[in-house]
């Protein structure tokens, strides 16, 4: 940005500079088109008076018929040196109209060739720039597929917690792209992934890992939830593709949740309307997800069937503030009464978990029990809470 303003500076400099530059030769010129004028004209003058003198001077017969004579002669000197000194002064004034038309011309070529050259390198340059994203879009779409093929997306699960009894009683589904020996963090991929088209090949990737997990798991009834992206909710085929991975394996639905964030049930309420129905005649639940930070219509818990609310980390962030108290207290007293689960995020104090044990909030996740864990190690405290 900064190098493309630096470029149309120095060519509007140039342009300045160019016509500066000919309007400053031109004025040369004139100016010593009018000094060789006035030259001419004062040595014409000369000569006329020089002329004058010597007849004058050759003449001191003095008769009146030759100082008649002479004064005609000397008339139409002048005004023949007149009519010449006029019919100079318009062919100058001619010369320097079309000559001042022509530096116009030159200079408005110029700007309009300058301009053109200017033009050109931008395409080109858009063009260069529109190839790179094309080549760094292929790249990273070969770069996902590789990645599905190799394992290479993994499984963390943050355990979820009753309130009261603070045990381990289901956990949320986080993706980890390990590649190259590097972890990286879903908020590096996701909404490119979503830009691409290729969000719910993944999506539908970690709904097949979980299920099998869940198959795994039978004795086990921890729930899991699992994030999935909005963007695959306008897709027809969305929901029978989960149809499809559901039905393949054998295990509780009702232990499964699908958590989508709340704005898409504000922009298509129809679509989620259906996509909630469809769920909940697979006996999958329905959670919404970082309540409180979006629209946050009450309204839609009046029209969509939600099983559960998850209440955004930043809604907790201020909780020393009294009124941030009561509008937690007041979302809680609502989800009890609509029997909704609750399920507050991101919890880090304990001064954070008293207050939700006294207001009743059904569940808690947060870095004050544990952060999202490899599934092997989840998978070995699920283990340890069987013995
Ligand atoms: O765990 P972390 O804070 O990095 O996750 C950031 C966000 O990425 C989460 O809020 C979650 O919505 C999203 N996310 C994590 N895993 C998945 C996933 O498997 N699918 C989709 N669509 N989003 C995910
Ligand atoms: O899908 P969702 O936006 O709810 O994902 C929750 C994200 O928040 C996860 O990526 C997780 O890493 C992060 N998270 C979970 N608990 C805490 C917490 O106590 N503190 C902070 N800062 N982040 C958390
Ligand atoms: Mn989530």
């Amino acid at each position: 940005m900064k190098k493309r303003k630096i470029k149309n500076l120095l060519i509007i400099l140039l342009v300045v500079i160019l016509i500066i530059f000919i309007i400053s030769i031109y004025l040369k010129i004139v100016i010593n088109e009018k000094n060789k004028v006035e030259i001419i004209l004062n040595k014409i003058n000369m000569n006329g008076l020089k002329n004058n003198n010597l007849l004058n001077e050759n003449n001191n017969k003095n008769s009146e018929q030759l100082n008649y004579e002479l004064n005609n002669k000397f008339n139409n000197i002048i005004i023949q040196l007149n009519n010449l000194e006029k019919i100079l002064k318009e062919e100058f004034n001619k010369i320097i109209y079309l000559r001042l038309l022509l530096i116009i011309f030159i200079s408005f070529f110029t700007i309009i060739l300058l301009l053109n050259i200017y033009e050109y390198h931008k395409i080109k340059k858009q063009r260069k720039n529109m190839y790179k994203k094309i080549k760094e879009k292929n790249e990273f779409k070969k770069e996902f597929e590789k990645g599905i093929k190799n394992k290479e997306f993994k499984m963390y699960v943050q355990p979820r917690y009753d309130t009261a009894t603070e045990k381990i009683i289901g956990g949320e589904v986080l993706v980890r792209w390990h590649k190259n020996n590097k972890i990286i963090y879903p908020n590096e991929f996701i909404k490119k992934l979503e830009e691409n088209n290729l969000i719910k090949k993944l999506d539908l990737y970690l709904l097949n890992e979980i299920c099998k997990k869940l198959e795994e798991w039978k004795n086990n009834k921890i729930k899991i939830s699992i994030n999935q992206s909005q963007k695959n909710i306008l897709d027809k085929n969305y929901i029978n593709e989960i149809k499809k991975i559901i039905n393949k394996y054998n295990f509780d639905h009702s232990l499964l949740e699908i958590e989508l964030t709340e704005d898409i049930f504000i922009e298509n309420k129809e679509k989620v309307k259906s996509f909630e129905k469809e769920l909940h005649s697979l006996n999958i639940g329905i959670a919404i997800d970082d309540f409180g930070t979006g629209y946050s219509s009450y309204n839609l818990l009046n029209e969509i069937k939600i099983d559960v609310l998850k209440l955004d980390k930043k809604l907790f962030d201020n909780l020393e503030d009294e009124k941030t108290k009561i509008i937690i207290r007041a979302i809680i007293n609502m989800t009890k009464e609509l029997k909704i689960d609750s399920v507050a995020e991101g919890i880090e104090s304990e001064y954070q978990l008293k207050f939700l044990k006294e207001i009743e909030c059904k569940e808690i996740q947060g870095y004050y029990f544990s952060k999202p864990k490899e599934m092997c190690i989840f998978e070995n405290e699920l283990k340890n809470l069987e013995s």
